[in-house]
C-alpha cells in the first residue's frame, strides 16, 4: 500500500482565553452550532423555499444542500481530505454558495480570493494558506481563469488539484463531480477554524484570518437582528462576495441563517443591479460608498422599481454626512452605516437610530462583549470623545492571524486587542467616528490597498530610483493611489509604470491610479525620515500646490 506522504502543516487555530470562552457560551453568543449544521437545518425546515438566485438559477434549500453535498463528497471522492485548505476565487453566481458548503460539508477549510485577484495575490495566498487545491471559473467579467490556474500549476508543486465551474479544459469540473455522501465527515467543532478570510493588509501582501465557526455565526446572527433580516428578507450580493462585508454583515450567510433569499448580482452597477432589485423583490443590500452615490443618482431616472428596498448599507469606507443624505434622498430609504473588518468588530447605526446619528456616525458594536478602547500614540485611553486608535476585542475579533508572528506582534496588544490601524471618536452611547487611519493603505472604494506592497513593485523596476505610494483625496473613489516616483537615469512614462506593476500579476485596483515624478523626497525634514511620514509630506505638499481636495 502506498502511503502518502502529507508534510505538516502550519495547525489552524484560534484560541480565546478560557475564560471568555465561558462566558461568550454564557451570554449565548456562541451556541455550538456550524456551517453544515445550520445548513442541514435549514434545508430541513424551508426546504422548497428559494435560497440561492443567480443569472438563469434558482435553488432551493434542500437543492442548496444536496448541491454542497454532491461538491464536497465529490472532492473527498478526488483525493482532497478533510482538513485541506482550498483557495476560491469565483465570482457572483450560484456556485460561490454551492462551492464554499460543499468545502464546509466535506471538512475542507475555504480560503477567500477575490476575483480581481491575479497571480502574485493568489500565489501567495496558496502557499502561505499551505492549500492544495484551488477551485475558480472559466471566465468572469472577461477574464479566463484557466491561464491563471496554469500559471499557478506551473509555480506552485503542492498545488494538486486545480477545479474549474464551467468549461475545465484539462482541470477537473466541478460540475462533473460525484461522490458518496456517506463519507462526508460528521460535523465540525464548532471551535474549529472553518475558513480564511484575507485581510485589507497595511502592510505588504494580505494576511490569513483565521474564522471559526462559533464565532462567525455569531456575528452574522447577531447581525441579522440589528440588520432586520428574516426568514421574508431578500438579500443582494452586489460587491465581491468574498468580501467580508456582502458575506457576513449580515450579507449571504446571515440571509442564509434566517432563511431568507440570497440574489447575487454579477456586477454592481445599477445597470445590472437595478433590474434584479426589481425582479426578485430584494429588500436589503450592502454597498460602498461610492456605489451608494452612483445609485443615487442612477434611481431619479431608472424605470426600474425599486420600491422593495428596505434597507441599503453603506460600508467599507467613510461615508460623510453629505453623501450619506444624498443617499438616503436618492434611494428613498432606510441608510445604514456599517464600519467593519475582516478580523472581527463590526459597527452599525441601528434602523431606529435618529437620523443625526445615521448620517453622521459609523454605528456601534454588535455585541454588549464587543471591547472597544481608543487609545494615544502611547497606548494610553484618550479622554471621552477624543480621536485615537481604535483597538477591540470580543467574540467575534480574532486573536491572532494564521502563521505570521511578525504580524500578529504589530497587530495585537498584549492582552489580546486588536489593533485595527483606524482613528476614531467614541461618542456616548458607543457610537464610533471614523477619523482617518494610523496604517498605510490607500482604501480605494472599499478595496485596501497596502502602500508597501505597490512601492515594492515599483522599486522591481529598473527606472526607478525609489517610489512612495500614498493615498489621495478622489470625489468618486473616496482615495485613489498616487506613486511618487523618483527615476533612475531615463524617465519611465507612467502609462509604462502602470503596465509594469499590472504585468507584475497584480490586481488591476492596484495600479497606481496617478503617477507623479519628483527629483527627491523629503528634504524639509532634517535627519531620518520614516516612510509614513514621508508618505505623508508628500501627500500634503501635492495637495497644497494643486489645490486638490474632496
Ligand atoms: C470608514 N472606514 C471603514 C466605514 C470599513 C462590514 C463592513 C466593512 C468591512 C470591511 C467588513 C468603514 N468607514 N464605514 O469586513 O464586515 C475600513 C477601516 C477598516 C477596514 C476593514 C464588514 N468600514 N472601513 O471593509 O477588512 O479602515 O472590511 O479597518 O475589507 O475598512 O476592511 P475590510
Amino acid at each position: 500500500m502506498v502511503v502518502p506522504v502529507v508534510p505538516a502543516r502550519v495547525p489552524l487555530r484560534q484560541a480565546w482565553p478560557p475564560g471568555l470562552v465561558a462566558r461568550y457560551r454564557a451570554a449565548g453568543y456562541w451556541r455550538g452550532e456550524t456551517f453544515p449544521g445550520f445548513l442541514r437545518e435549514r434545508a430541513q425546515q424551508y426546504a422548497d423555499d428559494i435560497a440561492v438566485v443567480g443569472g438563469e438559477r434558482r435553488l432551493s434549500y434542500a437543492q442548496l444542500w444536496d448541491e454542497a453535498g454532491r461538491i464536497g463528497a465529490g472532492l473527498l471522492g478526488h483525493g482532497l481530505q478533510p482538513g485541506d485548505r482550498v483557495v476560491v476565487q469565483l465570482g457572483n453566481t450560484v456556485d460561490f454558495v454551492t462551492v464554499v458548503c460543499g468545502l464546509f460539508r466535506a471538512g475542507l477549510v475555504p480560503v477567500y480570493a477575490l476575483p480581481a485577484h491575479r497571480f502574485t495575490e493568489v500565489a501567495h495566498v496558496l502557499r502561505n494558506a499551505e492549500a492544495n487545491a484551488y477551485i475558480t471559473t472559466a471566465q468572469y467579467e472577461g477574464f479566463d481563469y484557466r491561464l491563471l490556474a496554469r500559471e499557478l500549476q506551473a509555480a506552485i508543486p503542492a498545488l494538486r488539484h486545480v477545479l474549474v465551474v464551467g468549461d475545465a479544459a484539462e482541470f477537473t469540473a466541478v460540475d462533473a463531480l460525484q461522490g458518496d455522501t456517506a463519507h462526508l465527515p460528521p460535523d465540525p467543532d464548532p471551535q474549529a477554524v472553518a475558513f480564511l478570510q484575507l485581510s485589507g493588509g497595511s502592510t505588504g501582501l494580505s494576511k490569513l484570518i483565521p474564522r471559526t465557526h462559533d464565532d462567525y455565526l455569531y456575528s452574522f446572527r447577531a447581525s441579522n437582528a440589528i440588520c432586520g433580516i428574516t426568514r421574508d428578507s431578500v438579500y443582494l450580493v452586489a460587491l465581491p462576495a468574498a468580501h467580508n462585508f456582502p458575506m457576513s454583515s449580515p450579507g449571504f450567510f446571515g440571509a442564509l441563517y434566517a432563511g431568507a433569499r440570497v440574489v447575487l448580482s454579477a456586477g454592481a452597477g445599477p445597470d445590472t443591479a437595478f433590474p434584479l432589485i426589481a425582479r426578485e423583490r430584494v429588500t436589503c443590500v450592502g454597498l460602498v460608498p461610492p456605489l451608494a452615490l452612483l445609485w443615487a443618482q442612477a434611481a431619479a431616472t431608472t424605470a426600474h422599481e425599486l420600491s422593495s428596498l428596505q434597507v441599503v448599507q453603506v460600508g467599507g469606507a467613510k461615508l460623510v454626512p453629505e453623501a450619506a443624505r444624498r443617499v438616503i434622498d436618492g434611494l428613498g430609504c432606510q441608510l445604514q452605516q456599517v464600519f467593519g473588518m475582516a478580523e472581527g468588530l463590526v459597527n452599525y447605526t441601528r434602523l431606529h437610530d435618529p437620523l443625526d446619528c445615521v448620517l453622521g456616525t459609523q454605528g456601534r458594536p454588535i455585541s454588549p462583549d464587543d471591547e472597544v478602547l481608543v487609545v494615544d500614540d502611547h497606548g494610553h485611553p484618550v479622554a471621552p470623545g477624543e480621536v485615537g486608535h481604535l483597538l477591540t476585542r470580543g467574540p467575534y475579533t480574532i486573536r491572532s492571524y494564521h502563521n505570521d508572528p511578525g504580524a500578529n506582534a504589530r497587530s495585537f496588544t498584549e492582552d489580546g486587542y486588536y489593533r485595527t490601524g483606524d482613528m476614531v471618536q467614541q461618542l456616548p452611547g458607543g457610537y464610533l467616528v471614523v477619523q482617518g487611519r494610523a496604517g498605510d493603505h490607500i482604501n480605494r472604494a472599499g478595496e485596501k490597498i497596502s502602500a508597501e506592497e505597490i512601492e515594492d513593485h515599483l522599486l522591481a523596476h529598473a527606472g526607478v530610483f525609489d517610489a512612495a505610494v500614498v493615498s489621495m483625496p478622489d470625489p468618486y473613489l473616496g482615495e485613489r493611489s498616487c506613486a511618487f516616483v523618483i527615476a533612475r537615469g531615463e524617465r519611465p512614462s507612467a502609462a509604462s509604470l502602470k503596465a509594469w506593476v499590472r504585468g507584475r500579476g497584480l490586481a488591476a485596483f492596484k495600479v497606481p491610479d496617478q503617477v507623479v515624478f519628483v527629483d527627491a523626497f523629503g528634504t524639509t525634514a532634517v535627519g531620518k525620515v520614516s516612510r509614513r511620514e514621508l508618505r505623508a509630506q508628500l501627500r500634503a505638499h501635492h495637495i497644497a500646490q494643486t489645490g486638490e481636495t474632496r
